[in-house]
C-alpha cells in the first residue's frame, strides 16, 4: 500500500443491528476497491473480516475486524463491528478509533435497536454519521420504507444520497444525487445509464438539494431562486453538513451483489471527515486539565490502544489510533498507566486476520504494534516529555455470571491462563474466584458471549469447561437467645483432657462474632478465654443448617469448670465447639440471603412488564421515573441476588435489547421459609 498523509486518511466504524449486512457490505467494499480478489460471502465462510473460527461457525461477527481500502487517493480504514449485543465490546472499539460511523440497516427494516445504539454511540463521541441501507437487491424489500422510518426518527437531517430506482419490486438502477448520475450494476460493475424520469427521484433530489442548501446562506438563496448548484458547491455543502452533524447521508447499496458500493466508496472518500479535518482531539494533561491535540504528524506522540488481539502466530497485537505524532519501530513511547517506556515490536497493518509489515503509523491513522507486553486496551502511549491521557474505550460491563467447572482435573491453571488471554482481547469478560463459595466465576455480556468464550477455551487452548449457575453466598444467623454447655472430658492413658463451658448465644447487629465473658470466681481460668473465643470463631465459619457462615451472633462465656492438670487450650477450644453445636440449634437459626439494588433502564412501554418480572423475582420496587434520555424509564428495586440469574436475558428480550441495568450487593436479609428449606435441602444433597 502506498503511503498516505494524514489528510487523506478516514477511519470508519461500521455499526448496526446483528445480521443487517455489515460484514457483507465491507467485503463488497474490499472487493470493489481491489483490496480483496473475490467477493467474500458470510454464508460461505470465506470473508476477509469474519476470519475467526467462531465467526465462520456462527456465520456472524463476534469481534471487530479491520481492513484498509484505497479509493480515489484516500485510505479508508474500515472497522467492521459485530451487531449482536453480546459482542458490543467490538463496537466500542470501532467507535473509539473512528471519526465517522457508517450505520448499516437493511431495506425493509424499521429503525432497529442496533441503529439506535449505533447512533447514540456516534453522538456520544461527536462522530459523523452515514447510513447505508443494504439488501436493496432483494425483491419486496423496500428501501423507501426504511428511509421513511429513519426519517421519522432522525428528521430532515437525513439526506438521501444514493437511491434505488425501482420498477415494481426490482431495483433497476441506482441514482447518485451528489453527481446526478445513474448506474446499473452487474457483478458489481457499473454501467452509466440516463437518470430515469420519475417523481420519486425528483422528490429525493429536491430533499438532497435542500439539505445541502441548509449548510450555507448563499446556497439557500440559490436554492429558493431555483438555481442549480455546481458540483463543487454540492460537495462543499455536503462535507460541511456531515462534519457539523446537520446532514446524515443515506446510501442505498447491496453488499451481496456489490451494487452501488463504488458510489458509497466515493461518498466516504469525498465527504467523511478524517482526524485531520478536526481541530484536534481532547486529552488530559498531567494536571488533569484538558488539552487539544491537533492531528499533526510532527507533533508529540499521543496514541490510544483501542483493541488487543492474542494472535497464535504473531503474538500480542496492540491496535493503535495515533492522535498526534507517529509510532515507528524506534519510538520511545511512554505508557501513562504504568509509567514505563515501551519497547516497540514490529509495526504492521491488518486486513482481517492477515498482517502486512509497515514502516510507521502516523497521526490520524490506525495500525498495529506487536509484542507490547505492558500495554492493554485503553492505554495511552505518549511522549515522556509531553504526558497526556486520551479517552479509553467505552467498554460495556459484564452482566451475566456463571460458575466455571473444569472437566478434567488438573487443568484449572490452563483454564485460568486461557481466560486471562481472552480477557486481554475482550475486557467485557471478567473472571474471578468467589472466596466464599470457592467457585471460579466467569462473567460476560450474555449467553452467546459466554458460549463463545467456552468454545474458544476448547479450540484455542485445548481445555473443556462447563458453566453452571453460581452458588449464592447465603449466611446463617440466630433469632433467639439460648444457653448451652459444652463439656469435653477424655481420659486416655497419661494426660487427660478437660474443658467445660457454659455459653449464652444471642442475636446481635454485628456481622462478626461478638465474644464476651461473665465468669465469676475463676470457674474458667482467664488464660483459657482466648481458646474458647478461638474455638467459637472457627465454628461460626460454618453454620449448623447448611454450612454457610454464621453472622449476627453474640456469645457470652458465663460459667464452666476446669481441671488443674487435664485442662488445656485445646480442650477448651473443643468444649466451646460442643457448646456451639448444642446451643445454636436451640437459638432459632435461619438462613439470610443477599439482596442487591437493581437500577434498570427501559423504554416507557416496557416498564409494566419489567415491574411484573421484578415482582416475580421477589423484588421490591423502590422508585421509578423518566430516565435522562427520551422515552426511557429508570427503575430502582431491591431484589434477592439468587433470583437475578437470567434477568439480563429477560430484560434484553422484553426490551428488544434497548434495556440496560446495574446490580450491586446491598445487604443480607432473612430468606422466606420456602427458600430456607430449599437451601438446607440443597446443602444436604451436596454433603452426600
Ligand atoms: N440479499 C442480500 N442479502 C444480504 C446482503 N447483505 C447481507 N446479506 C445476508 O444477510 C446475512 C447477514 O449478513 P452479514 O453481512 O453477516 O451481517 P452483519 O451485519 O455483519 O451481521 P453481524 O456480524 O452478526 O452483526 C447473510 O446471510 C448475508 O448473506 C445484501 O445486500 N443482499
Ligand atoms: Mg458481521
Amino acid at each position: 500500500m502506498k503511503a498516505y498523509t494524514s489528510n487523506n486518511i478516514r477511519n470508519i466504524a461500521v455499526l448496526g443491528h446483528g445480521g443487517k449486512g455489515k460484514t457483507t457490505l465491507c467485503e463488497a467494499m474490499l472487493y470493489i476497491s481491489g483490496a480483496s480478489e473475490r467477493l467474500g460471502k458470510v454464508a460461505d465462510g470465506n470473508t476477509v473480516l469474519d476470519f475467526d473460527a467462531e465467526e465462520k461457525r456462527r456465520k456472524s461477527s463476534v469481534s471487530s475486524a479491520m481492513a484498509a481500502i484505497e479509493w480515489d487517493n484516500t485510505k479508508l480504514n474500515i472497522i467492521d463491528a459485530p451487531g449482536l449485543f453480546d459482542f458490543e465490546n467490538g463496537s466500542a472499539e470501532a467507535v473509539r478509533a473512528a471519526e465517522a460511523v457508517l450505520i448499516v440497516t437493511s431495506a425493509g427494516s424499521g429503525v432497529d435497536v442496533g441503529t439506535e445504539k449505533a447512533f447514540k454511540a456516534a453522538e456520544k463521541r461527536g462522530l459523523a454519521k452515514f447510513f447505508a441501507i443494504t439488501k436493496t437487491d432483494s425483491d419486496h424489500r423496500s428501501f423507501y420504507k426504511t428511509f421513511e422510518a429513519l426519517k421519522e426518527t432522525y428528521g430532515n437531517k437525513l439526506c438521501p444520497t444514493i437511491i434505488p430506482y425501482m420498477e415494481g419490486n426490482i431495483t433497476k438502477c441506482y441514482v447518485n444525487l451528489m453527481t446526478g448520475m445513474a448506474f446499473e450494476y452487474e457483478d458489481g460493475k457499473a454501467t452509466k445509464v440516463p437518470v430515469p424520469s420519475d417523481p420519486v427521484i425528483e422528490e429525493m433530489t429536491a430533499a438532497f438539494m435542500e439539505a445541502v442548501a441548509t449548510t450555507d446562506d448563499e446556497l439557500m438563496e440559490k436554492f429558493f431562486e431555483g438555481e442549480a448548484f455546481t458540483q463543487e458547491e454540492i460537495l462543499k455543502g455536503l462535507c460541511t453538513g456531515i462534519f457539523d452533524g446537520s446532514i446524515y447521508p443515506v446510501y442505498a447499496v447491496s453488499g451481496l451483489t456489490a451494487a452501488a458500493v463504488d458510489q458509497l466508496l466515493y461518498g466516504l472518500a469525498w465527504s467523511a471527515p478524517g482526524a485531520y479535518g478536526y481541530a484536534g482531539e481532547t486529552a488530559k494533561d498531567e494536571k488533569g486539565e484538558e488539552v487539544i491535540l491537533p492531528c499533526d504528524v510532527n507533533g508529540p506522540l499521543a496514541a490510544v490502544c483501542f483493541k488487543t488481539v492474542a494472535d497464535p502466530f504473531v503474538g500480542k497485537m496492540s491496535f493503535f489510533k495515533v492522535v498526534s505524532g507517529k509510532l515507528t519501530p524506534d519510538t520511545q513511547a511512554y505508557n501513562v498507566r504504568t509509567g514505563e517506556i515501551e519497547k516497540m515490536g514490529k509495526i504492521v497493518t491488518v486486513k482481517g486476520g492477515k498482517q502486512e509489515d509497515a514502516k510507521e503509523i502516523i497521526a490520524g491513522d490506525i495500525g498495529v504494534v506487536t509484542k507490547l507486553a505492558g500495554v492493554k486496551t485503553g492505554d495511552t502511549l505518549c511522549d515522556s516529555k509531553n504526558i497526556v491521557t486520551l479517552d479509553g474505550v467505552d467498554c460495556p460491563k459484564a452482566c451475566l455470571s456463571m460458575a466455571v467447572k473444569v472437566r478434567k482435573k488438573g487443568e484449572e491453571e490452563k483454564v485460568a491462563q486461557g481466560l486471562f488471554r481472552l480477557m486481554e482481547e475482550d475486557p467485557s469478560i471478567t473472571f474471578a474466584v468467589n472466596k466464599e463459595t470457592k467457585e471460579q466465576i466467569l462473567s460476560g455480556m450474555g449467553e452467546q458471549h459466554l458460549d463463545v468464550v467456552v468454545s474458544k477455551l476448547k479450540n484455542k487452548f485445548g481445555v473443556e469447561v462447563d458453566l453452571s449457575v453460581p452458588k449464592v453466598a447465603y449466611r446463617e444467623t440466630i433469632r433467639k437467645k439460648a444457653e448451652a454447655q459444652g463439656k469435653h472430658k477424655k481420659q486416655s492413658g497419661g494426660h487427660g483432657q478437660f474443658g467445660d463451658v457454659w455459653i449464652r448465644f444471642e442475636p446481635t447487629d454485628s456481622e462478626e462474632l461478638v465474644f464476651e465473658e461473665e465468669v465469676f470466681g475463676g470457674a474458667v481460668p482467664k488464660n483459657f478465654f482466648p481458646a474458647v473465643e478461638k474455638g467459637l470463631r472457627d465454628c461460626v465459619l460454618k453454620g449448623v443448617l447448611a454450612g454457610y457462615p454464621m453472622v449476627g451472633v453474640k456469645a457470652t462465656l458465663y460459667d464452666g469448670s476446669y481441671h488443674p492438670v487435664d485442662s488445656s487450650e485445646m480442650a477448651f477450644k473443643t468444649a466451646a465447639s460442643l457448646a456451639y453445636k448444642a446451643g445454636i440449634p436451640k437459638a432459632d437459626p435461619t438462613i439470610l440471603e443477599p439482596v442487591g439494588t437493581l437500577v434498570a433502564r427501559m423504554p416507557d412501554d416496557n416498564l409494566g412488564d419489567i415491574m411484573g418480572d421484578i415482582t416475580k423475582r421477589r423484588g421490591r420496587v423502590l422508585g421509578m421515573g423518566p430516565a435522562d434520555e427520551p422515552k426511557m424509564q429508570e427503575l430502582t428495586a431491591e431484589v434477592p441476588m439468587a433470583e437475578m440469574g437470567d434477568f439480563t436475558t429477560v430484560l434484553r428480550s422484553v426490551t428488544a435489547g434497548r434495556g440496560s441495568f446495574s446490580f450491586e450487593f446491598t445487604r443480607y436479609e432473612q430468606a422466606p421459609q420456602n427458600i430456607v428449606e430449599k437451601v438446607i435441602a440443597d446443602a444436604a444433597v451436596e454433603e452426600e
